[in-house]
């Protein structure tokens, strides 16, 4: 017999980020076990939900390793739970770790003193100080945005957002520009990105509550609700207010800074530098991993449609994969491979791959290149194959592809050559 891995040990993100659901009395059968083993080692589990074939599937790609010839080059290691990276107009570059410290790489050394000014974080599960990303006109305000898993008096947690001014290795004048209505446990989301006209973009995850039931329940998940920010982007003005033209503005019983919503935990978002578009990747559950094109005041269907199953027992989460009001993923993985981090490349160092949207795997440890066709994936090549967890992705100043491993922790970059 062929021996495979279990989807649910392929794809789960982190140890905490499981959809948990009663297993039932017959899932200790040994005959059961070996029959979701071989289910699991045949083509068929990677179905659908709704049995359908699944699709846009990974196409052929130009310009495959074989021709585009690169190394990974380690810049910085020795860090701990590295979650991003940010560069500064000086040559700096920002990480940051999860336990809450935020660290510069200067001249291509890790200084040894953390940034003083960082607010406390809650660092427990997959919570901590988690993005960083400098106004898009740093040069000028010194304004530093940090993402982070807050502590609240009632005891809960949610994505918050501050900023402050970094100056002399420190941050100063740290405000709050947005705190996430939400309480679970882990999901926190809290990718940061700025568009052309400084308008700041956050995600917010689910909070890992656990889908269940029939439509009428998976309807009334948290994600499917407005007047919370479970599994939402918002769009802010740089300050935190909401802007006027915002996609909910007006109705009533929601949130007016909600731009898209139906997400479970997006920790990959990126403006394509050329034309505009807002890409965002999602962990899905066991299966289901998705790239989306963001649309305002659009529903992206977590958990209601879907390409993925609950953890370990396989039962099914989804009424469906396609539901009418719901955007479809412009590309998916079945199994999943715990997407973090997401770039659209438009360096010099790697012409070949000018265009293509990279996308980082935790589970899968992997580099996902995505090739594009306007808004239209249409094919999938992997890099960078079992080096770590990749927990995000950047394109640096000098045109190279910068990595950044949870574990080993440490941040590397592809060179063109072997
Ligand atoms: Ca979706």
């Amino acid at each position: 017999m062929r021996l495979c891995l279990l989807p649910a040990l392929a794809s789960e993100p982190d140890t905490r980020s499981r959809n948990t659901v009663p297993i039932p009395r017959w899932f200790g059968s040994g005959a059961k076990w070996a029959a979701l083993l071989l289910a699991a080692c045949s083509p068929s589990a990677a179905s659908t939900p709704d049995g359908q074939t699944p699709g846009p599937g990974p196409g052929p790609v130009a310009g495959g390793p074989e021709q585009v010839a690169h190394q990974v080059v380690t810049v910085v290691d020795d860090l701990d739970n590295p979650w991003a990276v940010a560069w500064l107009p000086d040559g700096d570059m920002l990480v940051t770790e999860r336990p809450g410290r935020l660290r510069i790489v200067r001249d291509g050394t890790l200084l040894r003193d953390a940034v003083e000014g960082v607010p406390a974080v809650r660092a427990r599960g997959q919570g901590g100080l988690l993005d960083v990303a400098p106004h898009p006109d740093f040069a000028g305000n010194r304004l530093l945005y940090l993402s982070f898993a807050a502590q609240h008096d009632d005891g809960g947690s949610s994505t918050m957002v501050v900023r402050g001014r970094f100056e002399n290795d420190a941050l100063t004048g740290v405000e709050e520009v947005w705190v996430a209505q939400s309480r679970g446990r882990d999901h926190f989301g809290s990718r940061l990105a700025f568009d052309a006209d400084n308008y700041l973009y956050i995600t917010a995850g689910d909070r890992q509550v656990s889908p269940r039931g029939g439509l009428a329940e998976l309807s009334a998940h948290p994600a499917q609700d407005l007047s919370t920010h479970h599994g939402v982007v918002v769009r802010l003005h740089d300050d935190g207010r909401i802007p006027a033209d915002n996609p909910f503005v007006g109705q009533e019983g929601v949130l007016q800074d909600i731009y898209s919503y139906g997400h479970r935990n997006a920790q990959g978002m990126a403006f394509h530098p050329e034309t505009g578009d807002l890409w965002l990747n999602e962990h899905g559950p066991q299966g289901g991993d998705e790239v989306n094109l963001i649309l305002p005041g659009r529903n992206y269907g977590w958990p209601v449609v879907g390409y993925g199953v609950n953890y370990g027992s396989g039962s099914r989460i989804h009424v469906g994969s396609h539901r009418d009001g719901m955007e479809p993923p412009a590309h998916y993985w079945v199994p999943s491979i715990a997407t973090s981090g997401l770039m659209i490349y438009t360096g010099d160092r790697f012409p070949q791959w000018r265009g293509s949207m990279f996308v980082g795997g935790l589970a899968g440890q992997q580099l996902a290149r995505l090739t594009l066709d306007g808004q239209t994936v249409t094919g999938e090549e992997t890099l960078v194959r079992r080096r770590g967890r990749i927990r995000d992705v950047r394109q640096g100043p000098d045109g190279l592809i910068y990595l950044v491993f949870d574990r080993p922790g440490m941040v590397a970059r592809l060179e063109p050559g072997s």
